[in-house]
């Protein structure tokens, strides 16, 4: 089959992928208790090095980030010692992988850290329990002071530091799925009144701040940054989020990131106040690199490139019921389904 899959793609003049497959980013819960990458994680990730991109896991940039348990970190000199087993174990195989960035905000959990407060942009709960922690539930956010936002920002470009002293090819901010910088992008989680709040320029400010930080940093060619307009999790959408995704991604448009990628589970989703699907409505108004993402086959994927609705295809639990996911198909053959049994294990 001659498939635009295959297809290599160049990110910028330094980042070149061997075809346009992605891993997504999976949390998987499986990190040590000091939340240090293991053994059997390097493997997995090694297993799956012939994607043309792999996107780690969220990976906790400070110890109040923590919303899951066992998710791994990016700010302790063991942690960043754990994934240079995991970058090396990939880079052996040919492989490239940058780490995602993640601070859940309002859906952390101080169970994790010890501590007795989450931050977030305001006192606005998520309703619920925490996922495999089912006894534990949401509790109301303290709205983060302006110095924890710039202490927030420092963390973030330190934990993109970490990540390339780490060995890994850049990083993906995860500004998306109703986390910490995707609260600050939604009227339903942002009621600020300061410079954060109430327009989409005040609430975009924050995405912006931490990307510009991390590109300062680390370089923009080596940045990218995963965004869902649609809330759709941890999160009700509003009709006047559109203004703010419209903004941003004008702000965007004049940057140099190395992708943007949608975050969602379901590309088929239609959102009305975004005029249909996620993905036309981030085409529509970013016009260089869009990784999609959600519930796509081979051959819907392939169809989806040759429709040019975006240039990178994200794969999620396909590449967990699959590792060798590209070679199966590049060779044409069945694909295992993906089960949710299929979290309990690395394989
Ligand atoms: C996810 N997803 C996800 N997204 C993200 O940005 N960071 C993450 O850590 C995770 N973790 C995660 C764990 C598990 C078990 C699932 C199933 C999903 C979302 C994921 O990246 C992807 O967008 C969706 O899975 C949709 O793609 P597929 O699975 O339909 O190809
Ligand atoms: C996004 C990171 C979440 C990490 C939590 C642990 C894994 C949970 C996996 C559940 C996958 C299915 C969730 C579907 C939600 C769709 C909402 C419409």
């Amino acid at each position: 089959m001659t498939s635009k899959l295959f297809e290599t793609y160049a990110l910028n003049d330094q980042i070149s992928l061997q075809n346009r497959i992605l891993m997504a980013p999976l949390t998987r819960c499986m990190a040590d208790d000091n939340l240090v990458p293991t053994e059997a994680m390097a493997d997995y990730y090694a297993r799956r090095a012939d994607a043309g991109l792999i996107i780690s896991e969220a990976t906790i940039i400070r110890p109040d980030a923590q919303g899951y348990p066992n998710t791994p970190g990016l700010f302790t000199s063991e942690q960043i010692d754990g994934w240079r087993k995991v970058t090396d174990a990939v880079h052996a195989r040919g492989g490239k992988i940058f780490a995602q960035l993640w601070h859940t905000g309002r859906v952390a959990h101080p169970h994790f850290y010890n501590g007795d407060k989450v931050l977030a942009p305001s006192a606005e709960k998520v309703e619920g329990t925490v996922p495999r922690m089912r006894d534990l539930s949401y509790i109301t956010p303290t709205p983060a002071t302006l110095d924890d936002i710039n202490q927030l920002i420092a963390d973030y470009s330190q934990a993109a530091s970490n990540a390339i002293d780490a060995g890994f090819d850049g990083i993906e901010i995860h500004a998306a799925n109703g986390y910490l910088i995707d609260q600050f992008l939604h009227y339903e989680s942002n009621t600020r009144t300061d410079e954060y709040g109430g327009t989409p320029e005040n609430m975009s400010r924050f995405a912006l701040q931490v990307i510009d930080a991390i590109a300062d940093r680390i370089g923009a060619e080596r940045t990218a940054v995963r965004l869902t307009p649609g809330a759709y999790f941890n999160m009700q959408a509003d009709p006047r989020d559109r203004t703010v995704f419209d903004y941003l991604l004008a702000q965007l448009e004049q940057r140099t990131l190395a992708f943007v990628h949608i975050g969602t589970f379901d590309d088929a989703m239609e959102f009305d106040f975004l005029g249909g699907r996620v993905s036309d409505y981030v085409r529509a108004n970013y016009s260089k690199t869009l990784v999609g993402v959600g519930g796509f086959t081979p051959q819907s994927g392939d169809q989806a490139l040759r429709d040019d609705r975006f240039d990178l295809l994200a794969i999620g639990r396909p590449f967990i019921a699959n590792p060798d996911y590209v070679e199966k198909v590049r060779q044409g053959e069945t694909l295992t389904p993906y089960s949710e049994e299929m979290l309990e294990t690395l394989v």
